[in-house]
């Protein structure tokens, strides 16, 4: 058969790609470091930003902008602790989009600013798949997940730079194997950190705080 010669017209970098990339550039010219909180519905994000403020106090200045589907509800639980925080409204995607998280920052006083922390929507598939400029996704899997979580839904565990592993405290209540969920998170990727979080006792906490104010969560504390 012939060969036929076929036009084929690629967008090669996406829109939501464009956008990241304007982030990336926006971040770096006031050296502002941008974290990319992703876990399920309910599995702590915002428990564990609550517990990071009085934390941060003095350390570090850094703002929240928190993804949902629908409501200001964590915006206003965050800001009643005196943080800065707005809220980001996905209008039923979900995930955030890069560009409504680029309009977001460039409200924000970054010149004033170390750290900004985007809660996304939570869903522990498709916020993965988006990047919106960050420096690095944090992945949130609580111990009332089940174990297997990290091998059932790859992409997160693979493309995060740290997995937290939240509500601890209820572990002695629960039929969940910690060491085994991390075992399954290092099939996925072998040198990921894991920090083991309890936000309502406080445990655990230390680490976590210690590698946002060092941007680094690899060391072992
Ligand atoms: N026992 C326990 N409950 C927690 C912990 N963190 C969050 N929760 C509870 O889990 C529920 C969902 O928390 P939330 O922070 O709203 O989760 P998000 O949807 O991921 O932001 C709330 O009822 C919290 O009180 C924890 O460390 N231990
Ligand atoms: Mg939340």
């Amino acid at each position: 058969m012939a060969k036929i010669d076929i036009k084929v017209y690629k967008d090669l970098m996406g829109e939501n790609e464009k956008w990241a990339a304007k982030t990336r550039e926006l971040l770096r010219e006031n050296d502002v470091y941008m974290l990319n909180i992703i876990g399920s519905p309910g599995c702590g994000k915002t428990a564990l930003l609550e517990n990071s403020v009085r934390r941060l106090e003095g350390k570090l200045r850094f703002a929240v902008l928190e993804g949902d589907v629908e409501t200001t509800r964590d915006a206003e639980r965050l800001s009643a602790l005196d943080v800065t925080v707005y809220q980001l409204i996905s209008g039923g995607a979900c995930h955030l989009e890069a560009k409504l998280v680029h309009h977001a920052l460039r409200d924000l006083d970054l010149d004033n600013l170390d750290v900004v922390i985007v809660e996304n929507v939570g869903n522990l598939v498709c916020p993965a798949e988006f990047d919106i400029g960050e420096h690095g996704k944090i992945a949130v899997l609580s111990v009332t997940e089940g174990e297997d979580k990290p091998i059932k839904y790859p992409l997160l565990f693979s493309k995060a730079i740290a997995v937290i592993l939240t509500k601890t405290d209820l572990l002695p209540h629960l039929n969940f194997d910690i060491d085994a969920c991390e075992d399954y998170i290092r099939q996925v990727n072998a040198g990921m950190p894991v920090l083991r979080v309890a936000a309502v006792t406080g445990e655990g906490m230390d680490r976590w705080i210690a590698g946002l104010v060092e941007r680094n969560f690899a060391k072992r504390i």
